[in-house]
């Protein structure tokens, strides 16, 4: 028996939360061969509230099966891009349709507020669908004028890759699933989804979702289970095709290597500690409140968070007071409230991360600005924290700390190499926002900057038809827009003799 739910929830999703949890394979929901489960905590209190089937080898061989027969034999490689396009766009309005139950669940497994899963997680995820509905129909080959003696016909193709293994992290559970499963179906491959063993619940219920909106047996197929367990051997496997993974750079090298053994086509979303540079002639009342979301939204828990904070000399003082003020107002409690601007880090692992990322950085001589502390004696608070004094050598300057912790650095150059240098300074490159009014300062900034996305005056702004991904070590390949489906489909030339 699981403990008592938060009874502000709607009985529904308590009801979810605690039933005896299932994967989603072949058709078919069911446990683990080895009958296997393993908890899920709540963040906000650190109890656990449910149990999930553990997944291994053996289970995601029987996915992998069912998704390579599917693709191979099944009736979705026959089905025309339109149905697909309908399937898929029916998932989109069950979601929307149910998305208080969606948010509710985020917020319990994932610790964030329930009000920005209402507006951002669930909406998004939503919108990833009907967009990528949209390109079921438009995925097109070329045709070419060649240049061989002689008359031809030459046209290409795009195709599906096949099999294709995705594993998810935990900071926006819901939205990944979403970026993984949309342009993979859309462009007509079949999945096997392994989701984060920290928030497994969101997907668990979409599962349910894609179930009933009609899509075939096998096509997709979502698992729940450790990294080691289930995502190592999914990576591995001789029969996917493809392999696309959202996590730490760490685990990135080795999909990598899993990867080699059949070569098959990888793709990653990793790391960053990305860049936000504050200009002296910013228009400081947008670029305060702007850089402060940049790194606390989702509690810093994104890959692109402006992690490290360049303001010029001239505005420094008040670039880190602002959003120290902003860091010292924001309040940290349970999702669920409709008071909290903040809720707990996903987990504890996080939690001891986090802070121990901060003990280092006081320890190494950074100044707290603001915060510096855990932010209540249970769950996995932390409190929004700003540093300074820091020296570039430092690991909370250097690494990817991936919790509310911003780094605040002057510079007193006019120099835009200069900046652009210190900014490109890492071995990440997923993003960076530049504030200033100049637009020559702007988009000369955004030419050097090497990253995936640069936003100008702005941060944290996606949508389906962006591409986001990473240069440098933040990955391979991009997520939505019409790139993505580059990433999920092969190119065939076809050459015809007249
Ligand atoms: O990531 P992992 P964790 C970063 C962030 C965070 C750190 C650790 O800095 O603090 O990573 O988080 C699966 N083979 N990001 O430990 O381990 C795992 O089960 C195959 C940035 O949660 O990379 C989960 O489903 N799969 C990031 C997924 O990989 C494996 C978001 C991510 O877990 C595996 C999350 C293995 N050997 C964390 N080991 C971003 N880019 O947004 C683990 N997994």
């Amino acid at each position: 028996a699981t403990i008592a739910l938060d009874p502000r929830l709607d009985r529904k999703v308590s009801q979810f939360i605690q039933q005896d949890h299932r994967m989603f394979i072949d058709g078919r929901f069911v446990k683990a061969a080895s009958d296997k489960t393993f908890p899920v905590y709540n963040p906000a209190t650190g109890e656990v509230m449910a149990q999930v089937p553990e997944a291994e080898a053996v289970d995601v061989d029987r996915a992998v099966r069912a998704a390579r027969r599917a693709f191979d034999d099944g009736p979705w490689p026959k089905m025309t891009p339109s149905q697909r396009g309908r399937m898929i766009w029916k998932l989109a309005d069950l979601l929307e349709e149910r998305l208080e139950e969606f948010a509710e669940l985020e917020s319990m497994d994932n610790g964030k507020p329930l009000a920005i899963a209402r507006v951002a997680d669930v909406p998004l995820a939503v919108d990833l669908f009907r967009y990528m509905a949209g390109w079921t129909t438009k995925i097109m080959g070329q045709t070419f004028p060649i240049s061989m003696p002689g008359e031809y016909l030459t046209y290409t193709m795009r195709e599906p890759v096949g099999v294709v293994g995705q594993i998810i992290p935990w900071n926006f559970p819901l939205l990944m699933a979403a970026w993984k499963l949309g342009p993979a179906l859309a462009a007509g491959n079949t999945v096997v989804l392994k989701l984060a063993e920290q928030t497994p619940l969101s997907g668990l219920k979409l599962a349910e979702l894609i179930h009933e909106a009609g899509f075939p047996e096998g096509v997709v197929n979502v698992l729940t289970g450790y990294g080691e367990g289930a995502g190592a051997p999914l990576a591995a496997h001789e029969m996917v095709d493809k392999i696309a993974f959202t996590g730490s750079t760490e685990v990135g090298r080795l999909i990598v290597k899993a990867a080699a053994g059949n070569l098959k086509k990888v793709t990653l979303e990793l790391g960053g500690k990305s860049p936000a540079i504050v200009f002296p002639d910013a228009d400081l009342s947008k670029a305060i409140p702007g850089t402060a979301s940049a790194i606390f939204f989702n509690h810093g828990q994104c890959c692109c968070a402006g992690s490290r904070l360049f303001a010029h000399e001239s505005v420094f003082d008040e670039v880190v007071e602002g959003v120290s003020g902003i860091a010292s107002k924001i309040r940290v409690g349970n999702g669920l409230d409709p008071q909290t601007d903040m809720g707990p880090l996903v987990s504890e692992e996080q939690f001891h991360k986090v802070t121990g990322y901060i003990d280092s950085g006081l320890q190494e001589g950074a100044k707290a600005r603001s915060g510096g502390k855990k932010a209540a004696d249970r769950g996995y608070f932390v409190q929004p924290t700003v540093l300074t004094d820091t020296n570039p050598e430092m690991k909370v300057v250097r690494e990817e700390i991936f919790g509310p912790v911003v780094c605040a650095v002057s510079f007193s150059d006019a120099d835009i190499e200069r900046i652009a240098r210190e900014a490109n300074d890492t071995e990440y490159g997923l993003a960076a926002s530049v504030w200033t009014k100049d637009i020559s300062t702007a988009n000369r900034m955004a030419k050097r900057i090497r990253s995936g996305t640069v936003w100008i005056n702005c941060h944290n702004v996606f949508d389906a038809a962006l591409p986001f991904g990473g240069y440098k070590q933040s990955g391979w390949g991009r997520e939505m827009g019409a790139e993505v489906l580059n990433n999920y489909t092969e190119v065939k030339a076809v050459t015809t003799a007249l």
